[in-house]
């Protein structure tokens, strides 16, 4: 493969580091100098296994584990799929590859064959690391899904597969246990500042998941810009709720920006207030993040909790538009300051200041991370559009990428020629220079912070020997912002099908849950606009409306 993925041209790299934005930080080294810093700090809090693991710890063990996967063939610019639930060796296993220079690629654990089996053969992935754990089963910790099963069909079918690990106490199968591979740790150069440390995975509006490939020094920066914003120092107690390979919980401020200013996380294993309120009391957690249904919850939750939730200040909301009657229910329930994050896994992150006043913390997403972050709001032929005016935002800057991983066509259309990221949603600009989220361009739906692309999905149903034609469509849901609704037309001469087993066919088509629609509706024609293409729009509408279920 010839196709070099963009990134930062030259110029701006200069500007950005004599700036002090990228001040030569690798992950790798960070921690060894945290671990040197304060080494008896615990640094990383398992509940559930009651693992309390200080820096020290945490830079040995990473050490171990990349001198093992180094044993094992695993080199710098090697991919390595990681879909870990909230364990402790999440943070083993990448502050390892960090090490080494390997690159995760970082999967969530609802991933199915069809995402899992794209991310290691796109890749061309030399490892993928599950989770496995004796007794699990429904409704325990994590789920009682069964990863080695999966990684037996990926392997299957990706050659450069070569190796499986299995974290956790689990049966591993035919698979090597994670905990066999640390050994005695080897010196390393480890990467340079400026090379992908991973990849991300975007939420996507296109048939295949796009990957999103961060270095070192510009996530190193996003963190270090959200700690400042978020008040995280090294008193602090990050509560990661939120899958910990999501952009949100990693880097917003998250698990690596607690990790970056030594202070403490916490690995929350399910993000409902019974398992989190108790851990909150118990930890003294300072700050946590949650998608929007979840906040809802545990502001109803926390009316009449009797549990101390008195440590918690600062609790993020974002992933998806937090509605102002919930923002403002958030400290009377909880007690502690709302703060507001839209960001994207591409990188730009908008926080609301603690010290905002309230009005602009719960009618408003907040204002970029970084003052070199820039922002262009336009009408549909790219010319900027008044403060005030909603339009497609594009934005550029120092921790923004410039294209997406090995994507030359995507990267065409969501890129402009000058290297602003066409974010594909809808905002305006308040006086303050905040930004409030109006709505979306981009083809996707935006399931409580769950991102589905339609045309994934779509593509999935067209399978059905009995689909002629589908489009999937987002519908107003009150509790997680929005659901699915596919519309289906089925072919003229096919037997009669029921919604359910159009869901059932695409779930066993292996893809995450989460995609599977939620409503199934078969129509005779879809509604067409002016240019005789099928028009969402109609069909958003139509799924509205009560009388078309
Ligand atoms: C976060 O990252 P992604 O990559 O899963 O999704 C990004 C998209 C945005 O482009 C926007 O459409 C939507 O999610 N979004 C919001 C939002 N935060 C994200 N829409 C409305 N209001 C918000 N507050 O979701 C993400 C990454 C880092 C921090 C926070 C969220």
């Amino acid at each position: 493969m010839s196709y070099q993925t963009p990134t930062w041209p030259a110029e701006f790299a200069e500007r950005y580091r004599a700036a002090g934005w990228w001040r030569g930080e690798t992950f790798g080294q960070l921690l060894r100098d945290r671990a040197e810093a304060h080494p008896d700090r615990i640094a990383i809090v398992d509940p559930p296994r009651e693992l309390r693991w200080t820096y020290g710890e945490l830079d040995l063990r990473a050490d171990r584990l990349a001198a093992g996967f180094a044993a094992r063939g695993i080199a710098p610019g090697d991919k390595v799929v990681v879909q870990l639930p909230n364990v402790a060796e999440f943070f083993e296993v990448v502050f390892a590859l960090f090490r080494i220079g390997a690159l995760p690629v970082f999967a969530l654990p609802a991933h199915r064959e069809t995402e899992i089996g794209y991310f290691c053969s796109f890749t061309e992935a030399a490892a993928y690391v599950v989770w496995a754990e004796d007794g699990d089963r429904p409704g325990g910790r994590y789920d009682s899904f069964d990863y080695r099963g999966l990684a037996a069909t990926v392997r299957d079918r990706v050659p450069t597969l070569r190796h499986v690990f299995v974290a956790g106490d689990g049966d591993p199968g035919p698979f090597e246990p994670l905990a066999d591979v640390a050994t005695d740790p080897v010196p390393t150069t480890g990467p340079a500042p400026g090379d992908l440390a991973f990849l991300q995975l975007s939420g996507g509006s296109t048939g295949v998941p796009k990957l999103i490939p961060r270095t070192h020094d510009d996530y190193i920066y996003s963190l270090r810009g959200s700690n400042e914003i978020c008040g995280v120092d090294e008193h602090s107690v990050f509560l990661c709720v939120l899958p910990a390979a999501h952009n949100f919980p990693l880097s917003s401020p998250g698990t690596l920006g607690a990790l970056y200013a030594g202070a403490r996380v916490v690995l929350c294993p399910r993000p409902d207030p019974e398992t989190a309120f108790p851990l909150i009391e118990r930890e003294r957690v300072t700050l946590t993040g949650l998608v929007p249904p979840l906040a809802l919850l545990w502001t109803e939750a926390g009316r009449q909790t009797s549990y101390d939730l008195s440590s918690l200040q600062v609790l993020l909301v974002g992933g998806a538009k937090f509605s102002e009657e919930a923002a403002r229910r958030v400290r009377p329930a909880l007690g502690c300051t709302l703060q507001q994050v839209f960001g994207m896994a591409e990188g730009l992150v908008n926080y609301t200041r603690l010290d905002d006043p309230v009005e602009t913390i719960v009618t408003t997403q907040g204002r970029p991370i970084s003052p070199d972050d820039e922002i262009r709001i336009v009408d549909d032929e790219d010319v900027e559009v008044p403060d005030g005016t909603p339009g497609h935002l594009l934005t550029r800057g120092p921790y923004t990428i410039r294209g997406y991983w090995m994507a030359p066509e995507h990267n065409a259309r969501a890129f402009t020629e000058d290297g602003f990221y066409r974010t594909g949603d809808i905002v305006r600009r308040t006086e303050t220079g905040h930004l409030v989220v109006e709505g979306r361009a981009k083809d996707q739906i935006n399931r409580g912070g769950e991102k589905i692309a339609a045309e994934e999905v779509e593509n999935h149903i067209l399978a059905h020997p009995a689909v002629h034609d589908a489009n999937v469509v987002a519908v107003p849901d009150p509790y997680l912002g929005e659901r699915t609704c596919a519309y289906v037309i089925l072919r003229a001469d096919a037997e009669p099908v029921k919604p359910v087993e159009i869901k059932k066919f695409v779930r066993r088509r292996g893809l995450a849950a989460y995609k599977v629609p939620d409503r199934v509706e078969f129509v005779d024609a879809f509604p067409q606009t002016g240019v005789g293409k099928v028009s969402k729009k109609d069909l958003r509408a139509a799924a509205r409306t009560p009388d078309s279920r």
